[in-house]
């Protein structure tokens, strides 16, 4: 993680406990590079930087928590779960289910979709204001597993991702995608990143979506990374294909969850999104041109 102590930003590793130890590494990538230099694995400096050491005082809870790396670039990756094509055609046809669709196709497909989704200044950590666009009346967070990536594609670590949506404006037409996908604050990230070498099974990661409204809890879904259809390998290869990869790209791998038909988000709605071992991502919703 990263938290806001005065006016630093402090890079800390947080235990499966929650207990708290500040890092000497500015931020997470010369954790990776300072590793990388020293031929162990990051989740191995962490061990040995917090060997001995004592906690701060403070719980995970009561930090002021920043985005836990600030991504040049933020990919995605598309209908990638059953649930999201099931969502996705029922945007594009209005319900008629027995329509075969672009969406199917590329369900089955050997190429992935994988659009480009946002930059670090489109993007909001723990905490922040997500923000509505003004031109839609059906938005919608999309709950998704983040790969950190190195510039080769190597992936360093999970996060949590909001992949936040028009599913109007895609419906209307496929076309305008980066419309319904990027605008100001429509992309999340953190609470934290959580290692590679620190997960056993990453197609075994429980995932769920609560959206809150005036306190009422609307909208609850569950779901398992191990309903995604890809390997994230599969994922990583398209998109580093003939392409230049920056270090500290997130690749988003797609949505599992999707709201209810009738529901669209609201000024002043609470989002949460919990992945197991990662965290919880917690963003308010702030109204259009806010
Ligand atoms: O086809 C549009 C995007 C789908 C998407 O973002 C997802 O499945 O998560
Ligand atoms: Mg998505």
């Amino acid at each position: 993680i990263r938290y806001q102590q005065e006016a630093v930003l402090q890079l800390a590793a947080v235990t499966d406990q929650g207990d708290v130890y500040p890092l000497p590494q500015s931020d997470f990538l010369s954790l990776q590079k300072d590793a990388d230099a020293q031929g162990i694995t990051a989740l191995e400096l962490v061990r040995s930087a917090i060997a001995d050491k004592q906690p701060i005082d403070e719980k995970l809870e009561a930090l002021d928590l920043a985005v836990p790396i600030e991504a040049p670039e933020v990919w995605a990756a598309g209908v990638t779960y059953q649930r999201s094509r099931e969502a996705r055609n029922y945007e594009a046809t209005g319900g008629k289910l027995d329509a075969v669709t672009f969406y199917d196709k590329v369900y089955d497909a050997e190429r992935p979709e994988i659009f480009f989704k946002s930059t670090a200044a489109r993007t909001v950590g723990p905490g922040a204001e997500v923000q509505l666009r003004s031109d839609s009346q059906w938005q919608i967070p999309e709950p998704e597993l983040g790969l950190v990536l190195g510039s080769q594609g190597k992936m360093l670590g999970y996060t949590i991702g909001n992949d936040m949506s028009c599913r109007d404006i895609e419906g209307e037409n496929p076309l305008y995608l980066p419309q319904a996908k990027m605008w100001k604050r429509s992309c999340s990230l953190g609470p934290a990143i959580r290692l590679v070498d620190a997960v056993d099974n990453p197609y075994d990661l429980q995932i769920a979506c609560r959206i809150y409204r005036q306190g009422d809890k609307v909208v609850e879904g569950t779901a398992n990374t191990g309903q995604l259809k890809r390997k994230l390998e599969e994922l990583v290869s398209f998109l580093t294909r003939d392409n230049e990869l920056f270090e500290g790209t997130v690749l988003l791998t797609g949505t599992c969850i999707v709201p209810p038909n009738e529901f669209s988000l609201a000024a002043g709605d609470r989002i949460e999104i919990e992945i197991t071992g990662i965290g919880t991502l917690v963003n308010s919703v702030a109204g259009a041109g806010c």
